[in-house]
């Protein structure tokens, strides 16, 4: 039985190494990221068993997401090939030192091709959680079918449904998007988001009220990832809150991911909501203060490392 099921599309990533713009040659290395493969890989990390689906072009790129997935401990028995199209790019240019700008190159392309046929529904229902994020459904509409045909699948099984905002404003609109995630809330029992996605579903308000509104909406547990003040939770009416780590801050990509497998982690593991709070910001502090969406992700051995007041362990 394994532990999360998660799905959607991951890209290759030519990431600048120096600031400046592609325009002139600004280098860059390769890699790759997605939402849902970064907390696929903090999962297993932390010794969970994870399974991603998605589709991936029959390129180089593509080899390389699936490698590296398989060498994180990530099954991608379920990944499919798909020879029509290519795997999807996004850019990361670091265009001035304080100033990140992404372009995708992915509609379209494999990633979005994901369709319902793609989806093993024995998988899910035998799957301890279903985890999904809300850039899947702005893809394509076979991939917004592919999330609701895992979605329900869930549901009629009992399988806990994990539900990430992640809005992307380059792929729709607040409004498109607040309207697919709303039905997302409404059939999850856990949901992550950010004040400001929060506020695309419920009337903006205070962190307390946002919170209480989302859980009116359904799910036994809400989560406000809060950046640099750490994270607020309703959980079965209750609320949490546990400050972020002091870190320095190298990129922030990816920390919400991040967040999101070390409170899924704390949470499959039987720990208690402040703790499940704790281990989030924990992963988040890890992935912020290291450069790539995932490649900060930290093991379980080394979650304590944060406690640590020597900045050298030897
Ligand atoms: P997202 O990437 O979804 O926008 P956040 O920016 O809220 O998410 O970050 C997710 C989590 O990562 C936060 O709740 C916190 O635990 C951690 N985090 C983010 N930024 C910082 C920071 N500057 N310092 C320490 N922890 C951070
Ligand atoms: O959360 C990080 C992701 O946003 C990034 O890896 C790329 O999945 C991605 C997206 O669509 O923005």
């Amino acid at each position: 039985r394994v532990d999360v099921v998660t799905l959607g599309e991951t890209m290759a990533l030519v990431a600048a190494t120096t600031t400046g713009s592609f325009a002139v040659g600004a280098p860059a290395r390769i890699s790759f990221g997605g939402a849902e493969t970064n907390v696929a890989i903090g999962l297993s990390r932390l010794g969970h068993s994870a399974t991603w689906i998605g589709r991936l072009g029959a390129d180089p790129l593509g080899h390389l997401v699936k490698d590296a997935l398989r060498g994180e401990g990530v099954d991608v028995s379920h990944v499919r090939t798909d020879s029509e199209v290519p795997t999807g790019l996004m850019l990361r240019e670091h265009r001035t030192a304080d100033r990140v700008r992404v372009s995708y190159y992915r509609r379209g392309l494999a990633g979005s091709r994901l369709t319902p046929d793609d989806v093993d529904t024995d998988l899910v229902a035998a799957a301890r959680t279903l985890h999904v994020s809300g850039i899947t459904p702005a893809l394509s509409e076979s991939a917004r079918a592919a999330v609701h045909t895992a979605v329900d699948a869930a549901r009629a099984a009992g399988v806990p449904v994990s539900f990430d905002f992640n809005y992307r404003a380059a792929l729709w609109s607040v409004t498109e998007a607040g309207a697919a995630f709303r039905d997302l809330v409404a059939a999850a029992d856990i949901v992550f988001a950010g004040d400001e996605e929060a506020a695309m579903v419920v009337p903006a308000g205070s962190v307390e009220e946002v919170a209480k509104e989302l859980a009116a909406l359904g799910p036994a547990q809400v989560v406000l990832k809060r950046g640099a003040a750490g994270a607020y939770a309703v959980v079965d009416g209750e609320s949490f809150t546990e400050p972020a780590l002091a870190v320095s801050l190298i990129d922030p990509v990816g920390a919400g991911d991040a967040f999101v497998a070390g409170y899924l982690s704390a949470t499959l593991d039987g720990l208690d909501p402040a703790q499940r709070l704790r281990r989030g910001n924990v992963c988040g502090a890890f992935a912020v203060s290291v450069a790539g969406d995932w490649e900060g992700l930290p093991r379980r051995s080394e979650l304590a490392t944060m406690d640590a007041t020597e900045n050298v362990a030897r």
